[in-house]
């Protein structure tokens, strides 16, 4: 056995998913980088500060590699440590949007053989929300990293309303154009703004009695299908989302309604 072999032999131990670590370049030696910023001013006493402040944090070894004073009081850390605790990565199951993966082409035949005619979408960034990014890299024709949006799907009618959309406005145009599936986006979560949007959302659809006329679909980047689900939504859709997930998604739940 070469002296790599034997070394590695030594130090690696087995990976078990019942406990994951971080990887530095050992299985299990926990590695972890850190940075943050104490309001100090930069001096020996800071360093010792951030480096009991990450034992707490659970890093064991802690390492200070990089501190500078950022402005007068403040000082910027960088630090390694090795992480102590572990995850059961077999105990973790997580919900998620079940959808068949389908082309646009494919969701496109689907609709014009079962349903028969156009599928009709309103989406917006509701309430005081301004970001629109998300949004339009699902709807737009141009689409999002080399996926076509719904604009582009031959039997889909879509209407963008654009950004920070008042909750009635929004509900009026649902009802005004005999919407099939209403998809909304929030960015902003700060003091769990999004939470009331959304939430006003789901009560007005309510209170109109169209609720359960259409498919309700919230995305953004801190949205979770199961934080959809619990507020009353049929799909959240997070981060890495493309066109085809929702499309297929919309398409599915529709033709499962029909047979019900
Ligand atoms: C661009 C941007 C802006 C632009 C928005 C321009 C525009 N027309 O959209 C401007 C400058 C206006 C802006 C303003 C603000 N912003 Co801003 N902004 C960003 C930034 C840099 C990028 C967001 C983005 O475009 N992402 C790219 C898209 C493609 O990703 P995405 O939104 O996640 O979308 C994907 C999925 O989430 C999903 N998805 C999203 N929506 C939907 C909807 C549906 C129906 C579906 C199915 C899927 C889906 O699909 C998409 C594609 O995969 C982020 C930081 C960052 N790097 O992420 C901050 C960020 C989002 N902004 C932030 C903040 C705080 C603000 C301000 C409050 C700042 C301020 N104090 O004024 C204001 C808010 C104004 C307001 N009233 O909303 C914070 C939000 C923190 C939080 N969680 O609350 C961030 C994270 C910055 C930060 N680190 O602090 N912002």
């Amino acid at each position: 056995m070469s002296g790599y072999n034997l070394e590695k032999k030594n130090i690696d131990k087995t990976l078990n998913l019942k406990a994951i670590k971080p990887y530095g370049d050992t299985i299990n030696d926990g590695k972890v980088q850190v940075s943050f910023t104490l309001p100090v001013p930069y001096c020996d006493e800071a360093i010792e500060a951030a480096k009991i402040l990450m034992k707490k944090m659970g890093l064991d070894n802690p390492h200070i590699v990089f501190s500078k004073e950022l402005t007068k009081g403040f000082t910027f850390f960088i630090g390694y440590g090795d992480c102590i605790h572990t995850v059961n990565f077999e105990n973790i199951h997580v919900p998620k949007v079940h959808v068949e993966k389908m082309t646009m082409e494919e969701i496109d035949s689907l609709i014009k053989e079962k349903i028969g005619r156009k599928i009709t979408i309103v989406g917006a960034t509701i309430g005081t929300d301004a970001h629109t990014v998300g949004l339009d890299a699902i709807l737009n024709m141009k689409g999002f990293a080399g996926h076509y949006g719904l604009e582009r799907y031959e039997m889909f009618e879509v209407y963008n309303m654009g950004s920070q959309v008042p909750i009635e406005d929004f509900v009026k145009k649902a009802i005004e154009v005999n919407a099939d599936a209403l998809l909304v986006s929030q960015t902003v979560t700060q003091k769990n703004i999004h939470i009331k949007h959304l939430t006003e959302l789901v009560e007005l659809l309510e209170a109109e009695g169209i609720r359960e006329n259409v498919i309700l679909i919230v995305g953004g980047p801190r949205i979770t299908h199961e934080l959809a689900k619990e507020l009353g939504y049929d799909a959240g859709f997070g981060p890495n989302t493309f066109a085809e997930d929702v499309g297929a998604f919309i398409v599915q739940e529709l033709l499962r309604r029909n047979s019900r």
